[in-house]
């Protein structure tokens, strides 16, 4: 062995240590990522004896034959039945032990550590993929062990879980794919309350056939658990139960009650004791099983919650609510199992209150937070404030209506005036500003007269009394020029229409100062003077000397306007009867 050790040691030795051993079970389950801890080696087989024989055993690791297995490496390649994950579950890193290739070979793994009385089991999980074959004999084909011993190589009870081919059939506890027989990841453990301080041996093998086809190997892994059951809470429930746990991760769980999970519901009795048996692994025998106990113990538990609300809001302890600010301290006593004293010092911040006022004219919104009004009234709104708690806006909101309403544009003959009215709904106190000024009788009325020399647009701002609403409006004034009109044709036959004529003119005319109508050999037939213009009354009804004749008559006029102008206008009317 130890020519080996020289030979090759140096290119595969992964520890020198033939002795080495777990520091309180740090590493016994690779949670570091490597082997520390642990001796590895490996060697070769023959079946000389009709029996497996491990032979030539060095320190050390060839050919990725101990591998340390991470989370990412997923499942098993080989069986595909079902996913064996390279790492056991509840872990971060497992060993993959063995040759995955070919027989002839074994690979092992050791280390002793000292059981302390914090974490006195042992337990071990471990998956195994053995290759068959149809010929060999049953101590030819592959398997899997695992041994534990004290310190003096004296195997414990229940030290052992051991797995061996076989022709025809399968394993127990093992599944078939092909030519390969699997067990997926099980769970073994031992009590080790008795040997707490003394030195434990473990050591597991993988190997394939004795010859040089078959492979066998295997996933392993292991931890130091607590001997204890874990209540989940402190004290019990409102109905005096309380829910405890066992280690979970065994084969059976048989409670004193009859339960068989490994968490369950007791009620809690002070001083009562209740236990749970748990079986490693399912084909394992009684004597293999171990007990664990739970003795109810009475709890004091001292509780101190700093808490900050908002006003309206409570907290509730026990069955009182709360929901000022205060500090306050309530007892909950629970079936004589537990006292619990819960100080509750409680901080309620007040709803912060605003309130505003505004008024707008009609058309006009106002928003506050996320709403917008329109209309008159009261309104509240609930704003987060940065404490984490709403303040509470009360919006009083009136809306002021101003409706003016203007004359459609106007027409005024040059030279007169014209009245301009305007009005506002509803009826209440208003200003009115006319621009511009010039020629208005009364530019800041309502009603004003406007005399304008040419077309003019007024703009009127109105006001209301609180001058909140303000709106322009305008109001357009053509003026048209001074005209006169005279026909040039008329009938005097007494049906009423168009029996006279005379001048029509527009309001700029002041009077006719003189018609004079003349017929074709030049005979004054009519004449007026100084009479108002627009009146039929006042014009020449077609008679001259008792006769109404057809014909032609040239008239001259002389108009005079309100301005004091005059002007003569001459041509000639058809008088057709
Ligand atoms: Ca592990």
């Amino acid at each position: 062995m130890k020519r080996y050790f020289t030979l090759i040691g140096i290119a595969f030795h992964v520890s020198f240590y033939v002795h080495s051993q777990q520091v309180d079970c740090t590493n016994i389950g690779f949670e570091t990522g490597g082997t520390l801890g642990w001796v590895l080696t490996n060697g070769s087989l023959n079946s000389s004896t009709q029996k497996v024989n491990f032979i030539n055993e060095i320190t050390g690791t060839v050919n990725n034959r101990h591998y340390i297995t991470q989370l990412s490496d997923g499942a098993d390649p080989k069986v595909t039945a079902e996913k064996i994950p390279m790492v056991a579950p509840g872990s971060t890193h497992s060993i993959r032990i063995g040759n995955t290739v070919q027989g002839g070979t074994f690979d092992r793994i050791k280390t002793s550590f000292v059981v302390s009385p914090e974490r006195p089991i042992f337990q071990y999980q471990f998956a195994v993929v053995l290759q068959n074959d149809s010929r060999h004999e049953d101590y030819q084909k592959a398997g899997f062990n695992i041994l534990i011993s004290d310190s003096n190589g004296q195997p414990l009870t229940c030290n052992a879980f051991s797995a061996q081919l076989q022709k025809g059939g399968i394993i127990e506890g093992f599944k078939k794919q092909g030519d390969i027989e699997y067990r997926n990841w099980s769970t073994g453990a031992i009590d080790l309350r008795n040997y707490i301080g003394r030195t434990i041996n473990v050591e597991v093998t993988a190997h394939g056939c004795t010859e040089m086809r078959h492979y066998g190997y295997a996933y392993f892994d292991a931890q130091c658990l607590k001997a204890e059951i874990k209540p989940t809470s402190l004290c019990p429930d409102a109905e005096g139960y309380m829910t405890v746990k066992a280690p979970e991760g065994f084969g059976n769980y048989t409670w004193q009650d009859g339960q068989t999970q490994s968490t369950v519901r007791i009620k809690a009795n002070l001083g009562d004791v209740y236990s749970v048996k748990i079986s490693p692994l399912d084909k394992l025998n009684e004597s293999c099983q171990f007990q664990l106990d739970y003795q109810v113990k009475f709890y004091q538990a001292d509780t101190t919650i700093n808490l900050t609300l908002c006003e309206g809001e409570s907290y509730r302890v026990d069955n009182t609510v709360y929901n000022t600010t205060g500090n306050y301290v309530n007892t909950i006593r629970r079936a004589n199992v537990c006292d619990s004293t819960i100080r509750l010092n409680l901080k309620i911040i007040p709803i912060a209150r605003h309130s505003q006022s505004f008024t707008i004219c009609e058309g006009q919104t106002i928003r506050v937070g996320d709403s917008t009004y329109i209309k008159t009234g009261t309104y509240l709104n609930s704003i987060r404030r940065a404490s984490g708690c709403d303040s509470i806006i009360t919006t009083t909101l009136l809306v002021e209506k101003m409706q003016p309403i203007v004359p459609q544009p106007q027409t005024v003959v040059q030279g007169d005036s014209i009245l301009l009215e305007t009005s506002i709904e509803p009826s209440g106190h208003f200003t009115t500003q006319w621009s511009p000024a010039t020629g208005l009788s009364c530019p800041t009325c309502t009603t004003t007269w406007a005399h304008p020399s040419s077309s003019t647009t007024y703009t009127i701002l109105f006001k209301n009394e609180s001058q909140i609403c303000q709106q322009t409006q305008k109001v357009v004034v053509s003026v048209l020029p001074c005209n006169v009109y005279i026909p040039d044709v008329f009938s005097p036959n007494n049906d009423q229409k168009n029996d006279v004529f005379f001048v029509y003119g527009n309001t700029c005319v002041k009077i006719i100062k003189e018609m004079v109508i003349y017929n074709r050999w030049g005979e004054t037939v009519f004449k007026a003077e100084n009479f108002p213009f627009s009146d039929a009354s006042y014009g020449w009804n077609g008679q001259y000397l008792g006769k109404i004749l057809e014909g032609v008559y040239a008239y001259k006029i002389l108009v005079e306007f309100r301005n004091g102008e005059t002007n003569m206008y001459r041509g000639a009317v058809a008088l057709i009867p």
